[in-house]
């Protein structure tokens, strides 16, 4: 494995988290590397379900490392709180367990608010955000006004930035927004105090990082959200405010490009996006809606419904070239089982009339295409059980082998079900 990285290929929500939970056991660190805790990643071992926005998936593995980056974005509250919630399960979560970068950006509560009245105040044309401040807060780092992590250990540097930050962010919250400002004061206590319990775990992760693999251990890289929701690559502006392609895992967690060994892109076996923005193979009919139901498709952070859709294998290609993708781990394969005709988008119509096979810029452009489906014969046997290719009905790997063929990658996992044992391997 080396430095293996695992990225979303669609519009979140393809199922990271059980992945990286059963691929955490031949590594020795895993890492958060973009994003912040707009995500939900969902494992479920043993019967447990649990869900994770911050801390990364690897955590239930006794002896691995867990690293948060530096281009992950924290809201410490949320963090604490999880790692209490851990506890309280029985999951130690100590200093030797969990490194969050020094260098990580916080989200602090003038992002969220901003997030959240910006929502508002778009009405109809809304991102569709989870109003957890994300957008905000990678503004301010971007405009070099940021918190970070150190910062939180610093007082008189805290102080500073909180108070500046607050003068220019009530203007625009009551000024443009009306909404209500925010005190600096309670902010900075508040948040030295999130200091004071996190300093233990605040350190160099490029350092510790860089560390593991010198040693000879190996790195899995986490991404959160979906290529279709990166910043630069996505439908923008209906996107997140970071980059979940695989290349940002070097920028995030300070680990070089040359490190990098494999990238395996989750690929859900239909489609589903949560928010706003295209969508071009959603169904808005009672498939749709089967979906939705038999997929259980709800926001495992807001709890959203989720919009669902055919597979559309013109994104999923546009990802495997954007993150170089090695290889395919299909998940929820499971619940398409049972529909007599399974589509399949290989194209774009545009409006005149010419076939495309790439994602236009233009939403304009890209709103006028219709999808060009093949169709391929359902199964009906229940998968749930198969743990060997042979075993999938011959109308499943046919599927499966199609998908692979027309996005140009080979299949190395096959998900039959939420559970760590539900899981055909392949490579
Ligand atoms: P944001 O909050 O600024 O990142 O929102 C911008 C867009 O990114 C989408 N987004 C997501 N899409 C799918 N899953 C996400 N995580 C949660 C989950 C979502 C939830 O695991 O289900 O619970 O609603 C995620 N995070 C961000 C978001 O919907 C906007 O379209
Ligand atoms: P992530 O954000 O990519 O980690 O995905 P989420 O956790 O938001 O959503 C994926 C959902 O699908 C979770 O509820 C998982 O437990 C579930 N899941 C993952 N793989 C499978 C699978 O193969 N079959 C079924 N039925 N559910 C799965
Ligand atoms: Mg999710």
């Amino acid at each position: 494995m080396a430095c293996l990285v695992v990225i979303g290929t669609q519009w979140g929500d393809e199922g990271k988290g059980k992945l990286v939970d059963l691929l955490a056991e031949g590594a020795q660190a895993v890492a958060r590397f973009q994003g912040g805790n707009n995500a939900g990643h969902t494992l479920v071992v043993d019967g447990d379900k649990f869900i994770f926005h911050l801390i990364p998936s690897g955590v239930l593995h006794e002896d691995k490392t867990c690293y948060i980056g530096n281009g992950v974005v924290v809201d410490p509250e949320v963090l604490l709180s999880e790692m209490e919630r851990l506890e309280a399960r029985g999951v130690k979560v100590g200093p030797q367990k969990l490194r969050i970068s020094e260098r990580a950006q916080v989200i602090m509560p003038y992002h969220q608010a901003l997030d959240m009245a910006r929502e508002k105040a778009k009405g109809k044309e809304a991102i569709g955000t989870t109003g957890r401040g994300i957008g905000p807060c990678y503004e301010d780092k971007v405009s070099r006004v940021g918190v970070r992590m150190i910062d939180l250990l610093e007082t008189d540097t805290l102080a500073a930035k909180v108070e500046e930050n607050c003068a220019a962010k009530n203007y625009v919250l009551t000024g443009y927004l009306n909404s209500a400002g925010l005190p600096a004061e309670p902010i900075i206590a508040q948040y030295l105090e999130f200091g004071r319990r996190l300093a233990p775990f605040i350190g160099d992760v490029a350092v510790e990082l860089n560390d593991v693999l010198t040693s000879g251990g190996n790195v899995l890289m986490e991404g959160a959200q979906g290529t279709h929701l990166d910043i630069d690559h996505g439908t923008y502006p209906y996107v997140t405010s970071s980059n979940p392609v695989a290349g940002s895992a070097c920028t995030g967690a300070g680990v070089g490009v040359t490190r990098l060994n494999q990238v395996w892109g989750v690929v859900k076996a239909y489609t589903t996006r949560v928010g706003g923005g295209p969508f071009l193979t959603e169904l808005t009919d009672d498939t749709g809606q089967w979906l939705q139901k038999t997929g259980d498709e709800y926001g495992a952070t807001t709890g959203r419904p989720r919009r669902c859709g055919w597979l559309d294998g013109v994104v999923v290609r546009h990802s495997v070239r954007l993150s170089g993708i090695t290889g395919l781990c299909v998940t929820k394969l499971d619940v398409l089982t049972g529909l007599d005709t399974i589509k399949f988008c290989v194209g774009y119509r545009t409006a005149e009339g010419q076939e495309i096979q790439r994602v236009p810029a233009s939403l304009k452009q890209l709103g006028g295409c219709t999808p060009v489906y093949e169709e391929l014969p359902g199964w009906s046997e229940d998968i749930t059980g198969c743990r060997a290719w042979d075993e999938l009905p011959t109308n499943c790997r046919a599927y499966l082998e199609r998908l692979s063929e027309f996005v140009g990658a080979p299949l190395a996992i096959v998900s039959v079900g939420p559970g760590r044992e539900e899981t055909i391997a392949l490579m």
